[in-house]
């Protein structure tokens, strides 16, 4: 397939000032008109033709300037269309086209879900509804005029505000016109037509503008948009407060759909939202689930400034829009909740998915150079190591140039196209720093490795930290340059009395910068050997490597005032004694003996001043995460052993705490979202969870009643997923009663599927065929799929890589089955074999058949091929 490379861009030969659409909805041919206002581009060719994309389209007229076009002025294909000689001065198109909705399987451009109307346009699906100059620096004032059968679609909506509507006398069918005054490209472009229930109130920006918020569900179930609407309001009013940013037009409208893509998607005025992230009741929705609800709400709602105000010149830019409105989106959940555990659970996300993409062949810059599918490259690197750049940024320049810097972007950049340059111009220019070092986190890929090693002289009351840095080399990239990396720290005394220590390197807010291969801090005035605390709220996307003993870590985790490093310190000593028992190496007793009564001792004193950090205390690393640290030669065998043995011992070493917990947290008013109400209700799950590891019997009974008994589902899943690990009767009879009362709710029965797929046991995978003939899966819905299969290839580390090759197998039958329908979906679904180098030697084998015979097979989708070739690198 050709590959489209950063170096190649060029601006378009032509411009669309104006975009007239009238698009008449029907479920197998819907007719669009779209008359396009054109005119050369100064910046573009003379003389080129006017090429336009398309992408399964039907064309049935073109005119120019009103004058229908005879088939020699114009070639058309279902791909493009070509005006030969088109005028050398602005001039009007229209061209009209028919498609079909309904059999629209990608649910990209204008698909069906539901029996509704809506479409998807990121990244080039406004080709599916006309032929367009469909890139991101081509933009355009839309009116759109949408027309219907009134009683299959009651409800249209469009961009921007709505400026007229009416009924079609004697045919049953009406129509709605939306104007969106903001210059856009047509990825942002949406519509949506149907049945459906609306939630709403007024919002009245900071400068006094009334908006109208609505969202629109499923009718029925209004009441579980409650919570986003409420998110979006808090969003809006965290954007002018935090970052000065006004909402810009009279409406701001979201809807939901239950086939999607992705989680949402922030068109202009229109937001649409895979249901998931919207709908909530107690009943049906965990408290993980409505913190998704709010990020995402918010995400998509600032993309309005870092996105639409703002927009990307080209598809490389894209980290430019999501990197920065990831951080955005953190920095609010992270202001409305807890900032020390949404950090926790932010890294822990990064390390699960970017680290494992940067140690995979699919590794790839923030801003990558060249791409076969673009939809390919909307990674955990563009997206959240896109973040953690922002983030670094600000931790060198400080909060206040920060804002600073974005004000002047923001201004400067309103209603343009714009480049990673344009933004880090924007910070050189406020503070007068040279950041083109800086700029190689954007143009480097792979995780750095920073090794720290300290040195204390008790004679000369020194203390000094020697760093190195080095980035594995990744595709295309054998040799790498240092990166500057922020390194926030303090030191910190064994006995926990504060230590005074200074070092001219290091600035008023604690942040040394490592921008060398090698370089040495030193401290004066340290009246005792100190235990390094280093990177701070995990201040740069490294992997480190510390000479600390598990003695000194666990110092920390009683001292350290930086709770992100307390939390890391369990994790680094948990994951060293985790992964020599799963490589076979001896394991002193007396180590395992240490953490398990450091845990007990910090349960005792401190879970209960903040119990969701408590949680992520006990928390294990995951099975991915020791893999992932192993790094070669992987069984995953071995490592569930060497796991379910840790929370067995930590089970027995703390369990009178643990069953205090289970009383002292016990729900005692109605279900509360809020963090604080989340964090008790984790606690006391996780505590469950090792109260099961350690005495099976036990757990059994305790988790059969809380799965019958809890007045909310994050309550009832985690007491169903603590049975996932106890075979027996209990458990299928557990299954089948939630089944029983959730066979109505498609979203519930998603954790009910994802749940079975993740049982590390023999019978999972035929478990797992099983639930794809349930009346509920469905191989055209994303959730579905999602749940069932991408659950078992991304959770299930035992299963899918079986030594057998049957995991692999069996996920190279369904990608080659979804690619024929949906080829986004696949491409993510095979991502699932990045880390295969890293496994042993019999799995390896397995891994490579399955990925050769998917890439072996004829007419495959560019994504799925994509992903392949380079997976097979
Ligand atoms: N900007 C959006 C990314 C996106 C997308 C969303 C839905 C379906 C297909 C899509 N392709 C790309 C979502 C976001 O990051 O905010
Ligand atoms: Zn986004």
């Amino acid at each position: 397939a050709q590959i489209v490379r950063l170096e190649d861009y060029r601006p378009s030969d032509f411009l669309i000032d104006r975009v007239e659409l009238d698009v008449r909805l029907h479920p197998t041919a819907t007719r669009v008109t779209a008359t396009l206002s054109l005119r050369p581009n100064p910046k573009g060719r003379a003389d080129a033709p006017l090429v336009l994309d398309g992408d399964e389209v039907s064309l049935t007229s073109v005119a120019l300037d009103g004058r229908p076009l005879p088939d020699s002025e114009f070639e058309a294909s279902p791909q493009s269309l070509t005006i030969t000689q088109p005028p050398r001065g602005p001039f009007t198109l229209t061209i009209e086209t028919e498609i079909d909705p309904t059999s629209n399987t990608k649910l990209m451009g204008l698909y069906r879900s539901s029996g509704n109307y809506c479409t998807q346009c990121e990244a080039e699906g406004f080709r599916r509804i006309t032929y367009f100059l469909d890139r991101p620096d081509v933009m355009a004032v839309y009116t759109t005029r949408i027309e219907a059968d009134k009683d299959e679609a009651p409800v249209l909506l469009g961009n921007g505000n709505r400026i007229e509507a009416g009924e079609i006398a004697g045919t049953g069918r009406h129509y709605a016109v939306w104007h969106d005054p903001h210059p856009k490209p047509s990825y942002l472009f949406a519509l949506v037509g149907g049945r459906l229930g609306r939630v709403g109130k007024t919002f009245r920006t900071m400068g006094g503008r009334e908006v109208e918020l609505a969202i629109y569900v499923e009718a029925g179930k209004e009441s579980r948009a409650d919570y986003a609407l409420d998110a979006l309001e808090r969003s809006m009013r965290w954007d002018e407060r935090v970052f000065g940013r006004e909402y810009d037009l009279d409406v701001f409208n979201i809807v939901a759909v239950s086939d999607f893509n992705m989680g949402a998607m922030e068109n202009k005025g229109l937001n649409i939202f895979n249901d998931k992230y919207v709908l909530a009741s107690p009943e049906t929705a965990t408290d993980v689930d409505y913190a998704n609800i709010e990020a995402i709400i918010a995400h998509e709602y600032f993309h309005n400034w870092s996105g639409n105000r703002v927009t990307c010149r080209d598809w490389f830019q894209l980290c430019l829009k999501e990197g920065l409105t990831v951080f955005r989106d953190q920095e609010f959940s992270s202001d409305e909740r807890s900032r020390p555990v949404h950090r926790i659970a932010e890294v822990k996300t990064l390390r699960a998915r970017q680290f494992l993409e940067d140690a995979s062949p699919l590794s790839h810059p923030v801003r990558p150079t060249q791409y076969r599918e673009i939809n390919n490259f909307y990674t955990a690197t563009v997206y959240e190591k896109g973040a953690e750049i922002v983030r670094m940024l600000k931790t060198i320049i400080g909060p206040e140039d920060f804002r600073r810097g974005m004000d002047l972007y923001f201004e400067r950049c309103d209603g343009t196209a714009a480049t990673v340059e344009d933004f880090l111009a924007a910070f050189a220019e406020v503070t007068g720093h040279d950041l083109s070092h800086f700029a190689r986190w954007y143009a480097q890929a792979g995780t750095p490795r920073v090794t720290v090693t300290g040195t204390y002289d008790p004679a000369a009351k020194t203390y000094r930290l020697d760093f190195t840095q080095a980035t594995p080399p990744t595709p295309g990239q054998p040799d790498k340059e240092p990166m500057a990396i922020p390194v926030a720290l303090g030191l910190v005394s064994r006995d926990g009395e504060p230590l005074q220590a200074a070092s001219d390197r290091v600035s008023p807010q604690g942040v040394f910068l490592l921008d060398k291969a090698a370089d040495s801090l030193a401290f004066t005035g340290v009246t005792s050997q100190p235990v390094p605390s280093l990177f701070r709220e995990f201040s740069a996307p490294v992997r480190t490597s510390l000479d600390l003993s598990n003695e000194e870590l666990l110092v920390l985790l009683r001292h350290d005032s930086d709770a992100f490093n307390r939390w890391q310190a369990t994790q680094t000593v948990a994951m060293r004694l985790l992964v020599a028992q799963a490589k076979g190496d001896a394991v002193a007793d007396s180590d395992l003996a240490d953490l398990a009564s450091a845990l007990c001792a910090f349960m005792e004193a401190d879970a209960l001043d903040d119990p969701a950090f408590a949680a992520l205390v006990l928390a294990l690393p995951s099975e991915a995460d020791i893999a992932q640290e192993i790094g070669r030669d992987i069984d995953p065998d071995a490592i569930h052993h060497a796991r379910k043995a840790m929370r067995r011992r930590i089970g027995q070493a703390c369990r009178e705490t643990l069953h205090r917990f289970r009383d002292s947290l016990a729900e005692r008013g109605p279900y509360s979202p809020d963090a604080a109400s989340a964090g008790r209700r984790a606690l006391r799950n996780a505590s469950l969870d090792l109260l099961a590891a350690a005495d099976a019997a036990l757990g059994e009974q305790l988790a059969v009643e809380q799965v019958d008994d809890a007045g909310n589902m994050t309550d009832r899943l985690a007491a169903l997923g603590v049975l996932m690990t106890l075979p027996g009767d209990a458990r299928e009879a557990a299954l089948a009663r939630f089944e029983e009362r959730y066979r109505d709710e498609p979203l519930v029965l998603d954790k009910w599927f994802t749940l079975q797929a993740a049982i590390p046991e023999d019978g999972t995978l035929e478990r797992v065929r099983r639930l794809m003939e349930h009346q509920a899966f469905a191989i055209g819905n994303p959730n579905r799929v999602r749940a069932l299969v991408g659950s078992f290839a991304m959770l299930n580390q035992v299963r899918f890589n079986a030594k057998d090759g049957s995991g692999y197998d069996f996920l190279a039958d369904i990608v080659l089955q979804v690619d024929e329908l949906n080829p986004q979906l696949a491409a993510r679904l095979l991502t699932s074999f990045s880390s295969w180098r890293m496994m042993e030697k019999t799995r390896q084998t397995h891994a490579k058949n399955a990925l050769q015979r998917i890439a072996g097979k004829p007419n495959l989708s560019r994504d799925v091929g994509d992903i392949a070739a380079r997976s097979l690198e």
